[in-house]
């Protein structure tokens, strides 16, 4: 068969193993179902500082997507479980509005394969190849996503919106001509006691639950909801064309279901609730700061009243 990666470098390895100590580690998700070579490269990468999830199926390695958003995708192209095509047009349903960079991995005598699906991948390998290639090429790519997602304004923990992107699409709602004949609605949500679950399970499980929240809101809200990060675990939730008490109605009904989830992060599981305010855009205010006043104001009073609960 072939040759399983070398590393030939030492300048490479320390280059990315200081990559992935300065912010924090990377993590790559490898879908190869030749466990001999999946074992080997995951270890290499696991060697280099990389947090790696393996999958030995295509299917599988899609669901894994489900639970963890990973850094980067590296892929066989020619797994049991599914085609290629679906392979492709599945992870990138996933993460493409991520950024998330995906790199086939074939054979030498594929190089047909990995041409045809060159446009719908970032990058390629071929076997046999050395492990800097790899290092390098997921360094360049990671590294590009990251410039990318901070251009489009998007949360790095949960991969949401940022508080930018959403204060920009606010002010569009309030100044656009077109727009300005209908209510447009802001919801602000915080959660509940947050800092307990810091303190009691430490603060890389709260990060688990933040991203699980976004997980859930995400699932629940229109296409044309915009959903933000405003800090810590505030979040802003703007729907466009919403009637204040459809707002209510509809931020209620996500708190009411979301109380009742049980968040599994590893073998501990976590009920978390939050509190949301609501504010309308109406013919006497129509500046965001003003809108969000509002809305801050009675997320104050949700607070006061005991929490788990939404106020207008
Ligand atoms: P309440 O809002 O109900 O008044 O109580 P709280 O405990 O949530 O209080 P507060 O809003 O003052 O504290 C928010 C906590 O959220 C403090 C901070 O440690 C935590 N937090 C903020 N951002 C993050 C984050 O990105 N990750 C994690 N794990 N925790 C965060
Ligand atoms: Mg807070
Ligand atoms: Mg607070
Ligand atoms: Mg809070």
């Amino acid at each position: 068969q072939y040759r399983l990666p070398k590393i030939k470098d030492e300048q490479v390895l320390q280059l990315v193993k200081e990559y992935n100590h300065k912010d924090h580690p990377k993590t790559l998700l490898i879908i190869e179902d030749d466990l001999l070579f999946l074992n080997k490269i995951a270890r290499l990468l696991s060697e280099a500082g990389f947090n790696v999830l393996k999958s030995h199926r295509g299917n599988l390695g899609l669901q894994i997507i489900d639970e963890t958003l990973p850094d980067c995708i590296l892929f066989g192209v020619d797994l049991v479980d599914i085609t290629i095509e679906e392979l492709i047009e599945k992870l990138k349903r996933k993460v493409s509005d991520f950024f998330v960079p995906i790199i086939a991995i074939g054979d030498k005598n594929q190089t047909k394969l990995i041409e045809k699906i060159k446009f719908e991948t970032d990058d390629s390998l071929l076997k046999p190849f050395i492990m800097d290639d790899l290092f390098l090429k997921v360094m360049r790519l990671t590294d590009k996503a990251l410039r990318m997602k901070n251009q489009v304004n998007i949360d790095e923990l949960t991969g949401i919106y940022s508080r930018k992107f959403m204060m920009e699409r606010l002010e569009y709602y309030l100044s656009n001509h077109n727009e300005k004949q209908f209510v447009h609605s802001v919801a602000i949500f915080d959660l509940d006691y947050f800092k307990h679950v810091n303190d009691k399970y430490g603060h890389s499980v709260g990060d688990k639950v933040l991203v699980e929240f976004t997980k859930f809101i995400r699932g629940k809200i229109r296409n044309t909801d915009i959903f933000a990060r405003y800090g810590g675990e505030e979040f802003i939730l703007l729907m466009p064309r919403t009637e204040e008490k459809n707002a209510w109605k509809k931020l209620n009904s996500l708190r009411k279901e979301f109380s009742n989830l049980h968040i599994k992060v590893g073998d501990k599981v976590i009920q978390q609730t939050f509190s949301g305010g609501i504010a309308s855009a109406q013919a006497n205010i129509n500046n965001p700061v003003e809108i969000l006043n509002l809305a801050d104001i009675a997320l104050y009073v949700a607070k006061n009243n005991g929490r788990n609960r939404v106020f207008i």
